[in-house]
């Protein structure tokens, strides 16, 4: 029987950078999240960097800036950038990742859906956002993890610049949480710039109180779900064309627009 979580003296720490993949998964069974070191190689961060603010300058400048349902209404130091997969063709690659893909297999199997591939960029001065499980929207009691958030830190995540709050061990109570649990108490994830943080669908955390003077902390979120749930970005609507015209098989799986089970045309796959 898990303890209350708020009566906890010292919370566990969160695991430690690792470059061996079994490792990972044992972390993620246990810690329900694993950091997987210099999963980007610099030259690729270089590149996933300056594409995400471009993209995010791009939207500021055109009154594109978008929150998130998640955000502190009363707060606006978050900028979201959708739907990245339809921004810069280097986003392709990160959904693709062959690291972050093993670990979407070991945790929810395949086919696997891609639901959604976000940044969320916080900005000096706040930046906190509620207190949620990813899972969350998913009918409980929870059986098991369904979805696993693949987190690409695109600089690097300190307690300062508002590194992901997590509540350790959550994935382990199999709910989500609530009302009564947002004050309950987090570690920060801190990661160099491109680590890729594997974070179990059940595990409590929201995005940490930016209190830098003058540095933005940006994450790229990329959740990957069971095939049963429909994405939250709807790809029908919003994929830029020619993503789906040169994706790979992969892709196309991911993007439920190769159907396996569902998804069907007339009781065949689409491609
Ligand atoms: O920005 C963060 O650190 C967390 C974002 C998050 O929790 C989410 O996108 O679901």
């Amino acid at each position: 029987m898990n303890q209350p979580l708020t009566s906890q003296p010292t919370l566990p720490r969160l695991p430690a950078p690792t470059h061996d993949l079994e490792q990972a998964k044992r972390d993620l069974a246990e810690h329900g999240l694993c950091l997987v070191a210099d999963a980007l190689p610099p030259a690729l961060l270089a590149r996933v960097r300056d594409a995400l603010y471009r993209a995010a300058a791009e939207d500021r400048a055109r009154g594109w800036e978008q929150k998130f349902i998640g955000d502190q209404e009363h707060d606006n130091s978050n900028q979201r950038v959708w739907n990245l997969l339809s921004r810069e063709p280097v986003f392709i690659d990160l959904v693709e990742h062959p690291i972050a893909l093993e670990l979407v297999r070991h945790a929810i199997g395949w086919p696997a859906l891609l639901s959604n591939i976000s940044a969320n960029i916080t900005g000096p001065g706040g930046g906190e956002m509620i207190m949620h499980a990813d899972q969350g929207y998913m009918p409980e009691p929870w059986a098991r993890t369904q979805g696993i958030n693949m987190v690409w830190c695109v600089n690097d995540f300190t307690d300062e610049n508002g590194g992901t709050r997590i509540v350790p061990q959550t994935h382990l109570l199999n709910r989500s949480p609530l009302d009564s649990e947002q004050g309950v108490a987090t570690v920060a994830l801190e990661a160099a710039a491109g680590t890729l943080v594997a974070i179990d669908g059940r595990i409590w955390h929201r995005t940490g109180n930016n209190r830098t003077v003058d540095q933005r902390r940006a994450g790229i979120f990329a959740w990957y779900t069971l095939p049963i749930y429909l994405p939250q970005e709807n790809w029908y609507l919003s994929l830029n064309p020619a993503v789906r015209q040169f994706a790979s098989d992969t892709l196309l799986d991911l993007l439920g627009l190769k159907a396996v089970v569902f998804g069907r045309v007339n009781g065949a796959s689409p491609e």
